[in-house]
């Protein structure tokens, strides 16, 4: 991959939008805009990063519930991802086929499973034209490892050689629990091994390390060579979500001390050194951000709700017959017709 001087201030102004619109995010939560959120404070370089480097021609992403960076480094509109935590549409009202960003899924370690299936489908399909297999890439965190889907997903897609990234970020808390406490041995990258895996470790808050290594592992894969693990060591500086007290299972020294230096101000120290920005740019990121986030604030101010029967209608390609029955009634109870 590429670092131009362009590159590394692109990913910059990226990671101060995904900060800033985070942090709003966060406050039109405790203002009432939207009823719950899950903010990814810390996690910037992780995911933009990661992000970036995807080929939406051609690849597809399966989130969790805490990817906003990576939509956002994949171009999703950000009033469509937000729609979810507006609990305006389940799963972000964004078209997944073209943008190759599948719905928010709160299920955790469902988007693992999911990815493996696409990539599985992608290897029977063949390579494309270029002799290169497109790549899934899901995202999961270092709780969701612990999980029997994820063992079985890493199983299955290191047998058949599916083109999947298994992208962890191990953010050090699973809620209230911390790594230590639920991933034996430490790591999620070590695992890789036991499925014949190749699997890398990444300084997660060095936004340059995670797109050079996001982007060997879909190399690997889009070579036909199987599944990579990319474990991206950070830190969840914020709440699990807005529902979430941390103080209750950490303290403010702790954070102080286990969260390292700021992703956003790392890259901002490097590009300065570098002499690659200066200060009327640094400004310019962070009053494009501001702007982009009351864009933002409006589109979800603006959004109405949907008719209750789609509830009905996207379930699956073709109706079933009990499906049928329960729109009926529904109708019957809600519409009186
Ligand atoms: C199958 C399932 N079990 C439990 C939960 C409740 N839950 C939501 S998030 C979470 C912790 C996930 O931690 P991790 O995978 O480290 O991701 P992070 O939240 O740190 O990004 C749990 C247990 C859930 N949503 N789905
Ligand atoms: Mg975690």
């Amino acid at each position: 991959m590429n670092f131009s001087n362009e590159t590394l201030k692109e990913l910059y102004r990226l990671m101060v939008s995904v900060r800033h619109v985070d942090q709003a995010a966060v406050s039109w939560q405790r203002q009432g805009l939207l009823p719950a959120y899950a903010p990814e404070l810390g996690q910037e370089a992780a995911q933009v990063g990661s992000g970036y480097v995807v080929d939406t021609s051609r690849d597809f992403v399966f989130p969790t519930y805490r990817e906003m960076g990576v939509a956002r480094a994949m171009g999703v509109d950000m009033v469509e991802y937000m729609s979810t935590h507006k609990a305006t549409w389940h799963g972000g009202m964004y078209n997944p086929v073209e943008t190759r960003l599948a719905p928010i899924q709160a299920v955790v370690g469902g988007s693992v499973l999911h990815a493996v299936g696409w990539a599985h489908g992608a290897r029977l399909n063949g390579p494309d034209d270029d002799g290169t297999y497109p790549v899934a890439m899901t995202y999961f965190g270092d709780g969701a490892s612990s999980q029997g889907d994820v063992h079985e997903a890493m199983n299955f897609a290191a047998v058949m050689a599916a083109p999947v990234v298994f992208f962890v970020q191990n953010n050090g808390w699973a809620i209230s629990v911390p790594t230590e406490r639920q991933v034996a041995g430490g790591s999620v990258a070590a695992r890789a091994a036991g499925y014949g895996m190749e699997s890398v470790q990444v300084d997660g808050d060095d936004v340059v390390a995670v797109a050079e290594a996001t982007s060997r592992a879909f190399e690997h894969a889009r070579a036909g060579k199987g599944p990579m693990v990319v474990e991206a060591m950070t830190y969840r500086r914020g709440p699990h979500s807005t529902s979430d007290d941390p103080g209750r299972y950490r303290t403010l020294d702790q954070e102080r001390d286990d969260a390292g230096e700021d992703p956003v101000t790392r890259l901002r120290k490097r590009l300065e050194a570098d002499g690659v920005a200066d200060e009327p740019f640094f400004t310019r990121a962070v009053e494009d951000a501001k702007a982009e986030a009351e864009q933002i604030r409006a589109g979800i101010e603006a959004l109405g709700s949907r008719p209750g029967s789609e509830m009905f209608e996207y379930v699956f390609q073709e109706s079933t017959p009990a499906l049928h029955e329960q729109a009926r009634q529904w109708r019957e109870e809600s519409e009186h017709v």
